[in-house]
């Protein structure tokens, strides 16, 4: 029972999105030495993703390139749902590492111009993508793991959170945390259940009130990720630990994840609309716009 459900899952996954890829071995892919050392049979390349690949063990590595932060615009968040999809619905896939070509940033979370002096419309429109990405990525029968090598705010902590494992550089510079009522804007009820998931009621009740960001130290302390390593062996320690939780059978790891899982999947599934409509309203909010407004002129402030 518990199976069919799983692969009904599988096959709910191949939708809207789904194009049937025509992977070329001509593709950019996202060079690291580890990469360049495996076999490439099968990789797509798109102008703000890298996926590789590597049909002899089963593992795609997704690279973020979208400069200068790997913010998530709407076109960027529609290429990584396609992206995932496309592996999804490849059974010869059974694990994906999300990481980042940026230097020192995983990813700085929503892209804050598609909430800024937009319609009500096409915020709507993002939020879908928003939460399609999230649904993918939490609902994904694949093992997951984020190869965090740089700074993981706000939207970019819950796609780190999707994953299975965690493993973040070891940089006292970079931070990861949801941080949005540090811009004025609430974290939805799916970004606090997913942290909940992660560290637990009390630190989540903590940490989104005061919007905190914690360097790598203090996150490895609360459990939002699960190793920290030196910056040049993240990608690598990442494929060790793959190796590892692709030795359990599929069926019984997926069926124990997606136990784990559901209630919070169909939560936002049942609520799929009134959450846009929740987000729209907000967002579009005179007082909210300034909020952003300001937080954008600090983010160029900070830098001159
Ligand atoms: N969106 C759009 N542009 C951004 C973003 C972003 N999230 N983050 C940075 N930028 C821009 C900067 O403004 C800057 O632009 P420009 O070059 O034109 O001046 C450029 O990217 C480079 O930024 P930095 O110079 O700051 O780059 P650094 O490498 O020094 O720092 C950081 C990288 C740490 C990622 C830093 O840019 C940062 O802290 N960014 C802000 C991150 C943030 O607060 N994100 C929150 C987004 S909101 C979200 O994800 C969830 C919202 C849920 C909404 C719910 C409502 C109901």
């Amino acid at each position: 029972m518990a199976l069919r459900a799983v692969l009904r899952n599988k096959c709910v996954l191949s939708g809207l999105l789904y194009q049937r890829s025509s992977c070329s071995s001509h593709g950019r892919v996202c060079a690291t030495p580890v990469l360049a050392a495996q076999q490439r049979n099968n990789s797509s390349s798109s102008p703000k993703i890298d996926v590789n690949f590597d049909q002899s063990t089963g593992v795609a590595v997704m690279c973020l390139q979208n400069p200068p932060v790997n913010s998530l615009s709407l076109d960027f968040l529609t290429e990584l749902c396609i992206g995932v999809e496309k592996l999804e619905m490849d059974k010869s896939c059974r694990g994906l590492i999300l990481t980042s070509s940026q230097p020192k940033v995983f990813s700085a979370g929503l892209d804050i111009t598609e909430m800024y002096g937009k319609s009500p419309e096409r915020c709507g429109e993002f939020w879908r993508a928003v939460q399609e990405m999230w649904l993918k990525l939490y609902g994904s029968n694949m093992v997951t793991i984020a190869a965090i090598n740089g700074s993981s705010p706000a939207g970019g902590c819950l796609m780190s959170m999707t994953c299975d494992y965690r493993i973040m550089a070891d940089n006292p510079r970079y931070s990861i945390g949801l941080n949005e009522t540090q811009l004025g804007i609430v974290a939805p009820f799916w970004f606090k259940d997913t942290m909940t998931n992660t560290v637990g009621q009390r630190t989540t009740e903590v940490a989104l009130q005061l919007g905190l960001l914690y360097n790598p130290t203090e996150a490895l302390k609360i459990g939002l990720v699960d190793q920290l390593v030196p910056e040049d062996q993240v990608l690598a320690t990442a494929t060790q630990t793959m190796t590892k939780w692709l030795a359990i059978p599929d069926h019984a790891r997926a069926i124990t994840k997606s136990m784990m899982r559901k209630p919070t999947i169909d939560k936002l599934t049942s609520n799929r609309e009134a959450d846009i409509q929740y987000f729209v309203n907000f967002i579009t909010k005179d007082s909210i716009q300034k909020s952003l407004g300001m937080y954008m002129a600090m983010l160029k402030k900070r830098k001159a």
